[in-house]
């Protein structure tokens, strides 16, 4: 193993250890407030605190041996919540007031926040952005009536649970009622407004390891240049509001986000950002990489992953956000990147599709017919509760799962969560493996080939 040294700025916390490269991909460790996160991570959503369908003892079992056990828990080390539900329900003073979110959830190890911005800008469509910060507009009128097809699924439920639920009664300070008082019809009127220090105030009440900054993030297909460079800038002058915003130095670790859209070139507007970075001396923990996966060209997406991680710090880990296809993971890992984020594991989940490796990797759809008698497990060798009750016996077949999801049988729902985190934590670790042998290139090669496999 080729050690590294440890990294751990003065008022940080977190430290960093590089335990071994292979080529720019990274097995690290992060030390956080609530224990150690081996990286590369894939860092599962639970927006309101709850990861769907699960409950944290299936996501953890007592820490020492380091490996999920036969049909057990996962074993995840820290997870992701969304600032912007959890301060629409149930408010971010009644989290603090508990004791912080890692109390109120029953979870002691680490939480990873996102700032807020994003979600209104991806989930309602109906942000407005001004320098203040982020404006939204009737949240409650736009979700009944839109039939898009974002809007339908189930992660979207977690907004309109969650706009619902405030326009009854809402956290009393921080997303600021930005007025508008004809109050006639009560709750159809509200205007609400996330600022740069809300963001932070409600990250501290919930007392989150690392936290993010609210950055102004612009679809990455949008072609309209002016609005990718004011955001750009913008993204840093409300970094400053961020980090004079945040009081809790000492436990947790604000993120910066690189923003810039598609512009990688020498002087363009990821390099405005990265250098705004540099001119900026807060020290920052680690730095997340923004605006990406939202439908732009996998080059595109490459060129730009490739260009933030050569630009950020060494000694600093490296946050992917939103990404969390098994395929990107690999990819992105041999670009140097360490953390991820992404619904998709869980979503797809929801809505009966597997994640598998081995002989036919990538998915499969257990509502699809062919599973109708099919009496093999979701994926051979998977030690998940699905697919292995722990005993060495058995688990469920497909048929069985087919038939519970057309039943609408929540505990289907949850079986088929669980098998897909645990087939992400086992990429995770054999990533970590392959990077520790200094032979990521040959796993990722191996990976790419099945996965391409008979698919031309
Ligand atoms: N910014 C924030 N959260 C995010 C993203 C971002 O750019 C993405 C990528 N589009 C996912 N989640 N704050
Ligand atoms: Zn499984």
């Amino acid at each position: 193993e080729n050690t590294a040294p440890s990294f751990a700025p003065p008022h940080s916390a977190l430290t960093f250890h590089i335990h071994a490269t292979s080529g720019r991909a990274r097995y690290t460790t992060l030390h956080l407030p609530h224990g150690p996160v081996s990286t590369p991570v894939f860092m599962p959503v639970g927006t309101k605190g709850t990861l769907k369908g699960l409950t944290p003892m299936e996501i953890v079992e007592e820490r020492g041996d380091g490996e999920a056990s036969a049909g057990g828990p996962l074993n995840n080390e820290i997870i992701l919540a969304n600032t912007y539900h959890l301060a629409l329900q149930p408010g971010t003073e009644l989290i603090r007031e508990q004791g912080g979110l890692h109390r109120f959830m029953n979870w002691d190890r680490n939480i990873l926040t996102d700032s807020g911005g994003f979600q209104m800008v991806s989930l309602l469509k109906l942000a407005e952005i001004t320098e203040e910060g982020v404006t939204f507009d009737n949240p409650f009128q736009e979700l009944e009536s839109s039939g898009n097809e974002e809007l339908s699924d189930n992660d979207l439920d977690d907004t309109k649970d969650a706009v619902s639920v405030s326009c009854g009664k809402r956290d009393s300070s921080c997303i600021s009622d930005t007025g508008d008082s004809s109050k006639s019809s009560s709750t159809k009127s509200q205007r609400m407004l996330l600022r740069p220090e809300d963001s932070i105030y409600h990250q501290n009440n919930i007392g989150s390891d690392i936290i993010m900054a609210l950055d102004d993030v612009v679809s990455s297909v949008s072609d309209d240049k002016t609005r990718f460079e004011v955001a750009t800038y913008r993204t840093l002058r409300w970094l400053d509001r961020c980090f004079s915003a945040h009081r809790r130095k000492h436990d947790q670790n604000l993120f910066p986000i690189v923003q810039g859209g598609l512009d990688v070139l020498r002087g363009g507007l990821r390099d405005v950002c990265l250098a705004g970075f540099r001119l900026r001396d807060f020290n920052a923990p680690g730095y997340a990489i923004g605006g990406l996966a939202g439908g732009e060209s996998k080059d595109d997406f490459w060129k730009v992953v490739h260009h933030c991680c050569c630009a950020l710090p060494d000694n600093k880990p490296r946050y992917l956000m939103g990404v969390g296809y098994p395929l990107d993971l690999v990819v992105c890992t041999a670009l140097g990147v360490d953390m991820y984020d992404c619904v998709y594991p869980t979503r797809t989940a929801r809505f009966g599709v597997a994640l598998v490796g081995g002989e036919a990797p990538g998915t499969l759809r257990l509502k699809s017919h062919s599973c109708a008698a099919d009496y093999r497990v979701i994926m051979e060798g998977c030690e998940c509760m699905a697919c292995c009750d722990g005993n060495g016996k058995g688990g469920y077949t497909r048929a069985r799962l087919y038939s519970m999801l057309k039943n609408d049988n929540p505990l289907a729902v949850s079986l088929v969560t669980h098998h897909n985190l645990a087939y992400m934590m086992s990429l995770n670790r054999g990533m970590r493996e392959a990077i520790k042998k200094n032979s990521y290139g040959e796993f990722a090669r191996k990976f790419v080939r099945d996965q391409f496999r008979g698919k031309e």
